[in-house]
């Protein structure tokens, strides 16, 4: 490559690379938009998000992902009766073929419990994440307010004091 070449990959990079990644992909697999939700003091569970996409014609599975700044486990939260109740999905979650699935408070979340330090506004925190197929990803979240709640998946509040003792996740 000559100088001139790599000068104009660079320049082309810096244009269409935004400061933050917001797109990670793996094989088939793509995740977007990912983000978590800032912890309050003292908490020691979090919970990030993101759209995943699986682009490949045979159905794939999260089965979970690492951090070194918490556990990691895929979680769902549903409305049972009324109430908001949230439980782990131990098999992981399937990824049907060409399917899309959002995370978003309220449903399908990361969680990460056993925080070794709070997820604080601003920062970018880095999760792996895990799959049956698909190679394991590392992920980029950066953290919004613990009010945030992007995409406003959040309906008519009906978490509040529900089965997170007040935690919106
Ligand atoms: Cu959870």
């Amino acid at each position: 490559m000559t100088r001139y070449s790599a000068f104009a990959l660079l320049l082309a990079l810096a244009a269409t690379t935004p400061a933050l990644a917001q797109e990670f992909k793996s094989g088939d697999i793509t995740i977007e938009k990912p983000w978590a939700r800032a912890t309050p003091k003292g908490a020691d569970v979090g919970a990030g998000y993101f759209t995943i996409h699986n682009n490949g014609a045979a159905q794939d599975r999260l089965t979970g992902g690492t951090a070194d700044f918490a556990t990691v486990e895929v979680h769902e939260m549903k409305n049972e009766g009324g109430v908001m109740k949230m439980r782990q999905l131990k098999d992981g979650l399937n990824i049907p073929a060409h399917g899309t699935i959002q995370f978003s408070p309220g449903g399908y979340h990361l969680m990460f419990t056993h925080l070794k330090k709070p997820l604080t506004k601003g920062e970018t925190v880095t999760a792996t994440l895990t799959f049956e197929h698909a190679s394991p990803v590392a992920v980029q979240f950066p953290v919004a307010g613990v009010g945030a709640s992007a995409g406003g998946a959040m309906k008519g509040g009906a978490m509040k004091g529900g089965a997170m003792g007040g935690m919106k996740m």
